[in-house]
């Protein structure tokens, strides 16, 4: 399930989890499937081994993830002072994306960084970055697997959570046998998946499905079609009842590469409080990354994203005119080799 240039690592992370009594575990910011997926399978299986454990997450948990969650109490002052033994980050780029700082004596608490991202700074004292994993949550299935710690039905539907949901349903191109492993080994604890297949395919609001309808008459296609790009102002949501959290729920940001044509998209939108964001999405293996992180985000290379406090219409003139330079520069590439 793990590759071998990864089982020093793992290894040493087995040792100081045994070597453990208390342990802090945390994601990002806006946690998705992967994030509420992976902190909630650690956290059940650390709990089940005996450790004492804090979990934080500042946003809180997901409404629609909840089913997942054990029930703890969660850390969400933005500053943790922390004297655990080991401060576990798990799918973040950088400690910055968690939204939380971290006080600690180095001397004596550890920090370890599980991840996937291709954009990871390496933040950890110790880094286990697998960017050719789907997910962290294939990632802390294979944690829990080598280090033979308690792995059940209730770890494995946390797990199964971001293993679908940031691999698409093991449709990202470039997955892994690991990947289908980490599925097999879930599906082996006898786990009920039935939540999270209703999660996936009837997991909509009326008021998403309205939000995708509105992006599906409205995005415009760029450089020969094979951009596709989305914008979606307050005025727009307010009109669909909508919010914000609409746009992430819609699937919009994937469904704009269903186009036979279409190589790359990007969706910029707003919150209510003027924030504004970009979600790109890319096939064939045109870097978006790249883009995202010149816009001050991150992510990976086939799916980024990046916000800033600036309009909307701002962000949307600088995502498309790089985005458009990234997809033209990537056919040139293609045609002259
Ligand atoms: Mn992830």
């Amino acid at each position: 399930m793990l590759p071998t240039e990864l089982l020093p690592v793992v290894s040493k992370i087995t040792t100081l989890i045994a070597d453990s009594s208390r342990i802090l575990v945390a994601a990002h910011l806006r946690p998705d499937g992967d994030a509420t997926g992976s902190v909630s399978g650690l956290v059940k299986s650390l709990l089940k081994a005996g450790k004492k454990v804090d979990t934080a997450l500042l946003d809180g948990v997901p409404e629609r993830f909840a089913f997942v969650f054990p029930p703890v109490e969660l850390l969400r002052q933005p500053v943790i002072d922390s004297d655990h033994d080991l401060i576990i980050i798990l799918d973040s780029g950088d400690e910055s994306r968690t939204g939380f700082t971290f006080k600690r004596n180095p001397e004596k608490t550890c920090l370890i960084n599980i991840d996937h991202h291709a954009s990871n700074t390496m933040f950890g004292d110790i880094n286990y970055v697998d960017t050719g994993a789907s997910s962290a949550c294939e990632m802390v299935a294979a944690l829990l697997h080598h280090a033979e710690l308690p792995f059940d039905s209730e770890v494995a539907l946390s797990l199964m959570l971001g293993l679908v949901t940031d691999s698409r349903s093991f449709q990202n191109e470039g997955i892994r046998a690991s990947a289908h492993l980490a599925a097999a080994k879930i599906l082996q604890t006898g786990v009920n998946t039935t939540p999270i297949l209703n999660l996936l395919n009837s997991g909509k609001s009326e008021t998403d499905l309205r939000v995708q309808g509105f992006g599906l008459s409205n995005f415009q296609l760029h450089c020969q079609n094979r951009l596709a790009t989305l914008v979606i102002r307050q005025s727009d949501l307010a009109r669909l009842k909508a919010s914000f959290g609409n746009v992430f729920a819609s699937g919009l940001f994937n469904q704009m590469l269903s186009i036979n044509e279409t190589f790359a998209s990007v969706v910029i939108f707003e919150r209510e409080d003027g924030m504004s964001f970009c979600e790109f999405r890319s096939r064939g293996g045109i870097d978006v990354k790249e883009v995202a992180v010149a816009m001050g985000g991150g992510g990976h290379v086939p799916a980024s994203g990046c916000s800033r406090a600036i309009a909307v219409d701002d962000l949307a003139k600088e995502a498309i005119e790089l985005m458009t330079k990234q997809v033209n520069n990537f056919f040139a590439r293609q045609e002259n080799a």
